[in-house]
């Protein structure tokens, strides 16, 4: 249970690099928008926190998760940006189709990733409830849109 009870905004503050100068793509679902929207604001708050300047966070919307690919691939494929951030959520429903959007997102950043062009961050949320998700854009265990940011940092300034 100690991992379910994680909060996703903790991090050692000294172990992040200095991240001014990096340009970062974030990708945002609109499924769900009160809780990707809250995602996208955690993750740029921490970003700037860490010194990269808002000019160099680029948004861009896309109708739904299954979406985040293409919009990935996008940026991924632009060489404008140093890191990508992936951000939906995806709430289990009475069918299957939750099962096979997860999947097939995951498979597909995955896929981006193993192409090694910059590192592409997985800021999807796979609940099986709104409370789940409520839980996790801010609430009592913090916000994933800070984890994805600390982690686009971390992967962007590791390897240059
Ligand atoms: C269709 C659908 C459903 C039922 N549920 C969600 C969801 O919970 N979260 C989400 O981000 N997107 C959902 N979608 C939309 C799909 O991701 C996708 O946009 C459509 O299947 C069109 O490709």
């Amino acid at each position: 249970m100690a991992s379910a009870l994680h909060n996703l905004s903790d991090y050692d503050i000294n172990s992040v690099p200095d991240a001014t100068g990096l340009a970062v793509g974030i990708v945002v679902s609109e499924w769900n928008d009160k809780i990707t929207g809250a995602l996208l604001e955690g993750a740029v708050r921490t970003l700037v926190k860490h010194g990269v300047r808002e000019e160099d966070i680029t948004v861009k919307t896309v109708p739904g998760s299954f979406e985040l690919i293409y919009g990935s691939a996008r940026f991924m494929n632009s060489d404008q940006v140093d890191a990508v951030i992936a951000i939906g959520c995806v709430i289990r429903g009475d069918t299957p189709h939750f099962d096979y959007i997860c999947q097939g997102v995951t498979q597909g950043l995955a896929d981006l990733n193993r192409q090694g062009k910059v590192p592409v961050i997985y800021g999807l949320l796979t609940c099986n409830t709104l409370e789940q998700a409520e839980q996790r854009c801010g609430g009592m265990l913090g916000n994933k849109g800070d984890e994805c940011a600390v982690t686009a940092i971390k992967m962007a300034k590791g390897w240059v």
